[in-house]
């Protein structure tokens, strides 16, 4: 090789490093990851946030490939195998796990499935990080050998809801900021009853039973559960456990009976459906509804209400 010729090489090994391939992710910061319901130090608290920073001695890496994207054919990625990561959080061998991602789509399995499926939250491959259009920042994927469903491969995954039944509670902010947390009374007289066709959010779920046709539900009014109607009130906001919130314009909230549902058909709703709590909403019988909140009937995973002046 001339000399020129080998510059010219240097220079092309220099521009791909430096330029295409980008910096590594392990060098930025990381996506966290929350933690909610029975963790070792209790049930219903905050969530406990988790940086896989924090956990580079479990680091680990996979070559495998994406379902979703089978152009981009085979790769390396770097992450956590999930089951040594909830063994290192304390997680019990025979506990329920729901993976909840950004966009409301959940996997949830019972925790040793994780562990022999060999489930892997990867933040990288090849040495970048993985982009939202390919379902990162955080995204699970399988050894091939394992012949995980596609359906298990989920993107944007933003937390985990360990176990299933964590009482049933919502944090209620009022219009100055102050947060309260209201708990959902086990005396049936005060709650609200309903049949209705059931709908959960999209998911893969395996050890749970087949869904009814129709689901008897269990809940109270959001008046009830404001406490009366609040004044001085402009919005009310749901707010989910990971994702976007839904508003709600108060005049509208307050004149239709919408119901907060905690009870499904006679236990408390699992997070692998859509609870703690879900927010019905009549939108047959209102349609002005729908310019709100579209055809849905429900809005799942709700962690509080808050009130906006
Ligand atoms: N966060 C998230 N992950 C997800 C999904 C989704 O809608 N959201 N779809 C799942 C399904 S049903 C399949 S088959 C695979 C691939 O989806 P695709 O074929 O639409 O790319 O991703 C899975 N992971
Ligand atoms: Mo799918």
């Amino acid at each position: 090789m001339t000399g020129r010729a080998l510059k010219k090489a240097l220079l092309l090994v220099w521009a791909f490093w430096t330029v295409w391939a980008g910096p590594s992710a392990s060098a930025a910061t990381l996506p966290e990851i929350e933690f909610y319901g029975n963790l070792p130090e209790g049930c219903g608290g905050e969530p406990r946030t988790v940086s896989l920073e924090s956990y580079r001695d479990l680091w680990a890496t996979l070559e495998t490939e994406d379902p979703n994207f089978p152009a981009q054919g085979p790769g390396t990625y770097r992450g956590v195998y999930l089951g040594s990561l909830l063994d290192e959080l304390g997680v019990a061998a025979d506990t329920q796990i729901t993976v909840l991602a950004e966009d409301h789509y959940v996997l949830a399995m019972p925790r040793l499935m994780f562990s022999k499926m060999k489930a892997f939250l990867a933040f990288e491959r090849d040495g970048n990080p993985i982009s939202p259009l390919k379902g990162g920042p955080l995204k699970i994927v399988f050894p091939k050998e394992s012949e995980a469903d596609p359906a298990a491969y989920i993107w944007y995954v933003k937390a985990f809801w360990i176990g299933e039944d964590c009482g049933s509670s919502v944090q209620v902010v009022d219009t100055s900021g102050r947060a309260a947390t209201f708990t959902f009374p086990s005396s049936q007289k005060e709650l609200f009853l309903k049949r209705i066709p059931t709908t959960v959010p999209k998911g893969y779920r395996a050890g749970w039973d087949p869904l009814p046709v129709l689901s008897e539900v269990r809940g109270l009014l959001l008046r009830d559960v404001l406490g009366g109607n609040p004044s001085g009130v402009h919005f009310v906001e749901f707010v989910p456990l990971v994702g976007k919130s839904l508003h709600l314009p108060w005049e509208v909230a307050e004149r239709i009976p919408i119901l907060l549902v905690n009870i499904w058909d006679g236990r408390p709703v699992p997070v692998a459906f859509g609870g703690p709590v879900w927010v019905l909403l009549p939108t047959g019988e209102y349609r002005e509804l729908l310019q709100w909140v579209g055809e849905a009937p429900a809005f799942f995973f709700l962690k509080a209400v808050r009130l906006h002046p």
